[in-house]
């Protein structure tokens, strides 16, 4: 089966040109302009952008957490993400304290394998490192192609490790040629703020984020960045929100450390005033929380300044019945947003056609950089001869609103209702097939496919 796609303007982190792609079974075989070529398909690009399948290298599917799960599965939210130009996920496999990360791994393939429409990889979460877990890495990296380990600095009794388990996972880690990922917080600090708020009756979604002030993510993102320096190895701080864990990063740059940096959509868009909402704020009770518009400078700054490297998501959706388990205390509220549908165009939107990005940036820190990061380039992540044929075309004048009403997610409302966007989806390619055409899904359910992934160097 052969698809040409004719005279589109391929975007890539670096080039922007218009031509023809073609694509021969799952890869693309050759791009040119007015290509030579006779294809089973055509599809004329004509007006439209062509670039890379987003990679969203963090999302929570079906996730077990806070005495319940994230409300897409990897069926809905794969899908979902499809709609909005992101075809391949990375998810996170949790240990459980005592158990091993083998036995974490099998219950996840359970509910991935042939359940997906999109492409999926796994992080590992290690919540006990241990002599048994010590060894599972290099089995994990070299056999089942999972080479990110990632780390809880806070959710203290629950995913939590403390630092002299950070310390040998580093050391073990670096030494099999994997990356340490971190959620950083000072999960005491938080702790300590958590109980003495709801001690003293404070106890609606304001105070989860007034109990998780920016000291307990700039401390943490200090003290992981020092530890990473003193071992080693290369690592990566997942869902960054503000100017002050930056200016870690910052700090690390004279060093040259290995080290790479994730925001989130949401921080780049949204901020803490939607606390003030009463009980409405739920909607957004994440961790980190939302935070100040100075802090949205910061990061749009650190991505043009290449200390910010990836957009993703932390998508982590629950239903509004589920958000209800924290009416009464905030500390009971599911942490999670969803965004695995709205990342890219609100990207597009919000950054390049507001021109705070250009469109070869959105192009790296959406789709590129995590593909490199992770170990998956050139095979995802860019539109050139060989890689997969993931590929989005993309109609860049279109407006829309963003609602529940019309998402895909499974979630029943959306922390954007009635946004306005620039730009969207027409069509979607998951190794060379049509998956989304003009919001209609055209593949079935298990067509998505695990992606081994390879040793990282550290380097981009
Ligand atoms: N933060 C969230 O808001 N949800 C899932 C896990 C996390 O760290
Ligand atoms: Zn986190
Ligand atoms: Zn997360």
């Amino acid at each position: 089966m052969s698809l040409l796609i004719k005279n589109g303007r391929v975007i890539t982190a670096t080039d922007d040109y218009v031509a023809d792609v073609f694509i021969v079974g799952e890869k693309i075989a050759a791009i040119g302009a007015g290509l030579p070529v006779k294809a089973d398909e055509e599809i004329d690009a004509t007006g439209m952008l062509i670039f890379p399948g987003g990679i969203d290298p963090h999302v929570h599917l079906e996730m077990p957490f806070m005495g319940t799960y994230s409300s897409d599965t990897h069926e809905t939210g794969t899908r979902a993400a499809l709609f909005g130009g992101t075809t391949t996920v990375i998810d996170f496999v949790l240990q459980t304290q005592g158990r091993s990360l083998h036995e974490a791994l099998g219950e996840w393939n359970k509910r991935a394998h042939n359940t997906t429409f999109g492409d999926y990889s796994f992080h590992m979460a290690v919540t006990d490192f241990n002599e048994t877990t010590r060894k599972e890495i290099k089995e994990m990296i070299e056999e089942e192609g999972i080479t990110s380990f990632k780390t809880f600095m806070a959710y203290k009794g629950a995913l939590m490790i403390d630092d002299r388990q950070m310390i040998g996972l580093m050391e073990e880690v670096k030494k099999q040629g994997g990356l340490v990922t971190v959620h950083a917080t000072n999960g005491d600090m938080i702790d300590y703020l958590v109980q003495k708020n709801r001690e003293e009756g404070n106890l609606s979604p304001l105070y989860h984020y007034l109990s998780q002030p920016e000291v307990t993510e700039a401390e943490a993102s200090e003290r992981f960045i020092d530890m990473l320096d003193y071992t080693g190895c290369p690592g990566y701080i997942v869902h960054m929100t503000c100017e002050g864990a930056l200016n870690a990063v910052r700090n690390a740059t004279k060093r040259n450390q290995h080290l790479f940096v994730e925001t989130c959509i949401q921080y780049l868009l949204l901020d803490a005033s939607l606390y003030e909402k009463n009980f409405e704020g739920a909607k957004w009770v994440m961790s980190p929380p939302l935070r100040e518009k100075k802090d949205q400078k910061a990061l749009w700054s650190g991505i043009n300044q290449g200390l910010v490297n990836v957009v993703a998501t932390d998508h982590c959706p629950f239903m509004w019945e589920q958000k209800k388990m924290g009416e009464k205390d905030f500390s009971k509220i599911p942490n999670g947003h969803p965004a695995i549908e709205n990342r890219m165009e609100l990207l597009y939107s919000e950054g390049v056609a507001a021109g705070k990005i250009t469109l070869n940036k959105f192009v790296e820190v959406a789709c590129t950089n995590p593909a490199k990061i992770f170990g998956m380039f050139p095979r995802k992540g860019t539109v050139a001869p060989g890689s997969d044929a993931d590929i989005v075309i993309f109609d860049p004048n279109k407006k829309h609103k963003l609602s529940a009403k019309t998402h895909h997610m499974n979630v029943d409302y959306s922390g954007y209702e009635g946004w306005e966007v620039t730009g969207k989806v027409k069509s979607v390619l998951l190794r060379g097939k049509v998956a989304v055409d003009n919001d209609e899904c055209k593949i079935e359910k298990g067509y998505g496919q695990f992606v081994k992934r390879e040793k990282v160097s550290g380097k981009i």
